[in-house]
């Protein structure tokens, strides 16, 4: 297959004003009846042939101006020649049938239980009807649904309704990506909203019926977005109805189509007995990044799909700015570069590393990656902490009247910053173009009153980039003295070359510097620090990202040193994290973060970047001495918190509550190793909420215990997809890792192992591959089952089977008997006659 180049994009000939849709809905033969008005786009001079895109689709008849037209389609859309285009525009017709109860793929119209839904982003609007499927074509559409269902959906405002049809009007131009359309027997979980300058708007929230009674969280978290984004950004809704529909089969988290927002069930439904303090944060945050799409993505969206970090950086970075406002942004910080630290920095080290605007994909679908979406959203924060927040509010203003109603590039959202405040973001842009995470070596030298730091910096080669220029790096920097006063507040420091000095005069004695605050960019800080140092800074850091840091990066470094040479934790490290435990004056939520050891993967990557060959084994025995060790010496401190942090009275999923269930379960999960799991068994079978249980009988897995437990939790869920989902990822992710190819290969023979549903493949094939020493068990067996799997899961589903094609992608750290195994099975994959252009891109790449 052809890579699409960003080099080559050309405008649109033809332009689309209004688009009429027909659905006469029939699971094996929808017929969909268009009428679409063009006009030639006056930016492109001269006589152009009409290129519609469509897959998969038997062409009734098609005409143009009423005048029928013999097509032949090919294989990947249509070709009306300019000789049949009237010169000033002209109105298209065409009837297709397609079948959305054949459709697996999940793209494009489909069946999930008996429900119509779609998914258009970014490529299946095609698989509905021919049309000018790309972004930089937006056009108002006007859809009728007819079909014997009780609910017939579609974007923008009712238009009429009656027995077996529904029509709606999109008064807004969008991009066919954003088109959605459901019907099914649905009931709806409703609210209301009043917007600033006082339009009510209608909110539902449908689901199937029975579930309804889970839906007041997301409702709730919907109503304050909307009202955040007034308050914070000045946007508004704009639509008399705002619909969300939950679906059980989806490959993505959630798709904001204009004012018909389809979700995953799992980012929708939760109650205390099914859904844990994290599902609860997960839609809120997911609710709340779907709507602020309807600015950010919506009215304004991207001109093509190379700028999809346009809508998607700067939408993850206004959710996040949401979550921190709803809870604690010190808390919401951790969480979040934890999540860069695991997915994108991951990738970022390896063969599927691309810039934040990648320049060239064959499937788009496989850059809907952490590098586009979460990095896309560190590279936000790093301008808002450069211009500062006031000229950021004055940039998104200027954004905003500038280009609503347009299909943008990332020069414009660049430009925009440029014009609001005089700065020249030229190399800032370099953060767009340049692959890879950098590494920031900093040193220090003392003399006389004067603290010098001096900053290397460099990039290292990534495909296709082989050299790299100096990035711009904002460094929030903090100085503190031996008695933990700041003797320095933070300033951000602009770092714009290879290497650069900065010099803090007039010190009266030699300072604990407190370096990259905030995590001020996403970077790999490399400093020679001492455990006292990092200590002092976890006792005193005023900076609670970097006071957490101190610990995490303690602990690493433990950790690396455990799994390479032996060698036994510092006393240092337990006296640490003991008074932590006992500061009472600490966020709950926030001591829970610091008693998390890194994960046995992020021991591996750092291994890895300190140029050692990571042994999954080591690794995993080492992080279970440590965890134990830590227990003994805490023993006392735990016990203590585990009864303090009970919550008394019903459940309730606020941060303040949330976090001190975090806080006793981490206390549970080290207790258990000691009491052989008896607080755990109590507390699995006494709660009254999925966090408590959940919370228990991992603690109980972990240690090699919960058989009954797990038996009880089947029996008591068997009938919820989503809790039953955690069953089977549990035990993939703690299975022993002698057993995970084993427990694995039982889990798929369940009868409950619906492969073909995404939640459930990612359950167990994305928990397998979370258990890192599990998954890379010298025997090659469990390469050998995900690959099976992907391999039987393509021909249905090739936009999953590549995702989770990426548990292989970082077969380059490991040793060359792990390295040959895992590319026998890359190989296997990339002969295998057939292979959709989705994974065959994944595993040409990471084959390199
Ligand atoms: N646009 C795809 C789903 C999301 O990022 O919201
Ligand atoms: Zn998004």
């Amino acid at each position: 297959p052809q890579a699409i180049h960003l080099s080559d994009y050309a405008p649109p000939p033809w332009l689309v004003e209004t688009v009429h849709l027909t659905f006469r809905l029939d699971p094996q033969s929808t017929r969909v009846l268009s009428r679409i008005r063009f006009r030639r786009n006056p930016a492109v001079p001269g006589d152009h042939d009409l290129w519609l895109d469509g897959e998969k689709l038997t062409l009734t008849r098609a005409a143009i101006d009423g005048q029928p037209l013999d097509l032949v389609p090919e294989s990947t859309g249509l070709r009306v020649p300019a000789a049949l285009l009237p010169a000033d525009g002209f109105e298209w017709t065409a009837e297709v049938s397609i079948a959305p109860a054949e459709n697996t793929t999940l793209m494009g119209l489909y069946m999930s239980k008996g429900m119509y839904c779609t998914q258009c982003e970014a490529e299946g609007f095609r698989k509905i009807t021919y049309y000018p499927d790309r972004p930089d074509v937006m056009a108002r559409f006007h859809v009728r649904i007819e079909g014997d269902l009780p609910v017939l959906l579609s974007n923008g405002n009712p238009a009429g309704s009656g027995d077996g049809w529904a029509e709606w009007e999109d008064p807004w131009p969008k991009p066919s990506y954003l088109f959605a359309l459901v019907a099914g027997d649905l009931v709806a979980h409703s609210g209301s909203f009043t917007t600033a300058s006082g339009r009510d708007v209608a909110l539902n929230i449908w689901v199937r019926p029975g579930d309804e009674t889970k839906c007041a969280y997301a409702l709730d978290s919907l109503i304050r977005s909307m009202r955040w984004d007034e308050e914070v950004y000045g946007r508004e809704y704009d639509l008399d109805v705002f619909n969300i529909v939950a679906v059980d089969d989806f490959n993505m988290g959630a798709m904001e189509n204009k004012g018909l927002n389809i979700f995953n069930s799992r980012y929708v439904l939760a109650s205390p007995e099914t859904a844990t303090d994290q599902d609860y944060e997960n839609i809120e945050r997911i609710i709340a990044h779907e709507y602020f799409h309807n600015w950010t993505g919506n009215r304004i969206t991207c001109r093509d799909w190379f700028q999809l970090c346009l809508k998607e950086g700067l939408t993850v970075y206004r959710d996040q700015q949401f979550s921190g406002d709803m809870r604690s942004h010190a808390v919401k910080r951790i969480e979040d570069v934890l999540t860069l630290r695991t997915r994108q920095f991951r990738e970022d080290g390896g063969p599927l590393a691309h810039n934040v605007r990648p320049e060239s994909y064959v499937e788009i679908n496989n850059f809907y990656t952490a590098t586009v979406y979460e990095k896309g959203a560190e590279v936000i924060g790093m301008l808002r902490r450069l211009v500062g927040a006031d000229a950021y509010d004055a940039a998104l203003r200027l954004y905003f009247e500038r280009h609503d109603g347009q299909a943008c590039t990332i020069e414009d959202w660049i430009a925009v910053f440029e014009d609001a405040t005089h700065r020249d973001l030229s190399q800032f842009k370099r953060w767009y173009t340049q692959a890879g995470t950098p590494r920031l070596r900093v040193s220090e030298d003392w003399d006389d009153g004067t603290l010098t730091l001096t900053f290397r910096q460099w990039v290292p080669p990534t495909p296709g980039q082989p050299l790299k220029e100096a990035m711009p790096i904002p460094v929030a920097l903090g100085l503190l003295a031996p008695d933990g006063t700041e003797v320095q507040p933070t300033v951000v420091l602009e770092l714009t070359d290879p290497e650069q000095s900065f010099r803090f005069e007039g010190l009266a004695e030699r300072p604990v510097p407190s370096i990259l605050r905030g995590f001020s960019a996403p970077v790999i800080l490399e400093r020679d620090q001492s455990v006292e140092e990092r200590a002092f800074l976890l006792a005193h850091d005023t900076d609670p990202f970097n006071r957490w840091e101190a610990g995490r990066s303690l602990a690493r470094d433990v950790l690396a040193d455990m799994a390479t040479n032996g060698s036994e934790p510092p006393q240092l490290f337990f006296d640490g994290l003991r008074s932590l435990l006992g500061d009472r004056t600490l966020d709950p939520a926030f001591v829970a973060l610091a008693l998390r050891l890194p994960s046995e993967e992020a021991i591996a990557e750092h291994l890895h970047g300190q140029g050692h060959t990571p042994d999954p084994a080591a690794i995993h025995t080492a992080r279970r001495r440590l965890s134990l060790l830590r227990a003994q010496d805490l023993a006392a401190d735990l016990g203590c918190r585990y009864h303090e942090m009970m919550v008394p009275g019903p459940y309730s999923p606020d941060a303040g509550p949330a976090g001190r269930r975090a806080l006793r379960n981490a206390a549970l999960a080290a207790l258990s190793q000691l009491d052989g799991g008896a607080r755990a068994a109590e507390q699995f079978y006494g709660a009254d909420n999925m966090t408590e249980q959940l919370a228990a009988l991992s603690a109980l897995l972990e240690i090699g215990a919960g058989e009954t437990e797990l038996a009880a939790f089947h029996d008591r869920w068997k009938g919820d997809r989503l809790v039953m989902d955690k069953w089977f990822s549990l035990q993939a992710m703690l299975a022993p890792p002698d057993r995970a190819a084993s427990v694995a290969r039982t889990l798929a023979g369940h009868p409950a192992f619906d492969w073909k549903n995404p939640n459930r493949f990612r359950a167990l094939i994305g928990g397998l591959a979370a258990n890192a020493a599990g998954f890379h068990d010298p025997s090659g067996d469990c390469y050998r089952f995900v690959a099976d799997w992907l391999l039987r899961l393509d021909p249905l589903n090739p936009q999953m089977a590549a995702r989770m094609s990426t548990a292989f992608e970082t077969w380059g750290r490991y040793d060359g008997g792990r390295q040959t195994l895992i590319r026998q099975e890359l190989s296997r994959i990339e002969a295998t006659e057939g292979l959709s252009r989705d994974l065959r891109e994944m595993v040409m790449r990471m084959l390199g």
